[in-house]
């Protein structure tokens, strides 16, 4: 397995480039989309305001992060300044005030793993959830959006990686496979590591911003503005680190022993994390660490089953973009 990783790329890469970018660009919600989330966004704010108006309501995950396709639900969390409040409580009270505005399909899920309120705004179409309290998502939230403005290429990688992940069936957390956070992460760490690296290590640098969350300390330099010119030194295409990204992960990556961290800038090991063995669910099969949460490995939901299931799908897309004459629509055939 790990020899073919010595392959050389296909010598017709560069004909793969302008079909990658213009899938990219398909899948980049237009204006008018923004503009509704904002309108759903501003109806929210006014109906919890009157109920709760020391309350905050922060958008957080890919309509904020930058990671955000066309049509995407949206993700809203509700803060408030204490920080054990009774979720299911203020979740059941929300759901009444949302359904006797006329939003629909209004559903509370106090059991999930994550409590939430879920809905659909007739008046844009969108679906919505919106979870008590979660700060560390909004601010990992932030963390993304930084890494996104530093170089154009980490969100046209990630764009079509989890094009592919939704495409292959491999986006379904409560099936095994990996969430699109953690998809966002696998292609943040492997820009860091190419060479000459394309994105720097924002947590190794100086702080410049700083909160702290759940006992949680966040910090790291997100005045991206002033490293604007970071990977400009590297040169490759975008359907180059498609190839590659896949080729590292069906190929590259050592599962027994490697955990990637977006924090280190690098890959770390399972036994310095302690992740060597399987305690109660957690089985560390593919490790990929939070970056704020170091004790939470994103990969926790893979099981046996459905880490074969993943590298198999890795090898697919690897073989796709190193010998199929059409990698740019076999790599997201329908499963
Ligand atoms: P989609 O476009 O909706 O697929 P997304 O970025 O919104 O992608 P999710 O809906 O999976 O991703 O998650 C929403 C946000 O919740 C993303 C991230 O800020 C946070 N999040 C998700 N999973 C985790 C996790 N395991 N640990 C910490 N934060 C998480
Ligand atoms: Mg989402």
């Amino acid at each position: 397995r790990m020899l073919k990783r010595q392959m050389e790329c296909r010598s017709d890469i560069h004909r793969l480039n302008a079909p990658f970018l213009a899938l990219y660009e398909s899948l980049i919600p237009p204006e008018e989309e923004r503009a509704k989330q904002k309108q759903l966004l501003a109806l929210l704010e006014k109906l919890v305001c009157k109920e709760w108006p020391e309350a905050r309501l922060y958008l957080y995950g890919s309509c904020a992060n930058s990671f955000g396709v066309s049509k995407s639900d949206i993700d809203v969390c509700l803060a408030f300044n204490e920080m054990d409040v009774n979720k299911s409580e203020i979740l059941l009270k929300l759901a009444d005030i949302l359904q006797s505005d006329n939003l629909q399909n209004v559903q509370a899920l106090t059991r999930a793993r994550v409590p939430i309120v879920k809905l659909m705004d007739p008046a844009t179409g969108i679906s919505c959830d919106i979870c008590i309290n979660n700060v560390l998502a909004v601010v990992n939230t932030k963390l993304l959006r930084d890494y996104a403005k530093l170089d154009a290429r980490l969100r046209q990688l990630a764009f079509i990686v989890k094009h592919w992940a939704k495409s292959r069936g491999v986006n379904e957390t409560y099936q095994g496979t990996l969430s699109s956070y953690a998809y966002v992460l696998m292609c943040i760490h492997f820009l860091q590591q190419r060479r000459p690296a394309i994105l720097p290590c924002l947590q190794g640098m100086e702080t410049t911003y700083s909160v702290t969350v759940d006992d949680v300390e966040c910090a790291y330099f997100d005045q991206v503005e002033r490293l604007r010119n970071f990977g400009s030194s590297n040169k490759e295409s975008v359907a180059q680190l498609v190839w590659a990204f896949f080729n590292y992960w069906a190929y590259g990556h050592d599962y027994a022993n490697s955990v990637i961290s977006v924090r280190t800038g690098s890959i770390i090991s399972k036994q310095e994390k302690d992740w060597t063995r399987r305690i109660g669910n957690d089985r560390h099969l593919i490790c990929i660490e939070d970056p704020f949460e170091i004790s939470h490995d994103l990969g926790r939901v893979v099981d046996k089953f459905s880490i074969r299931v993943i590298r198999e799908e890795f090898e697919r897309a690897a073989d796709v973009m190193q010998y199929d004459p059409n990698p740019c629509v076999t790599l997201f055939e329908p499963y």
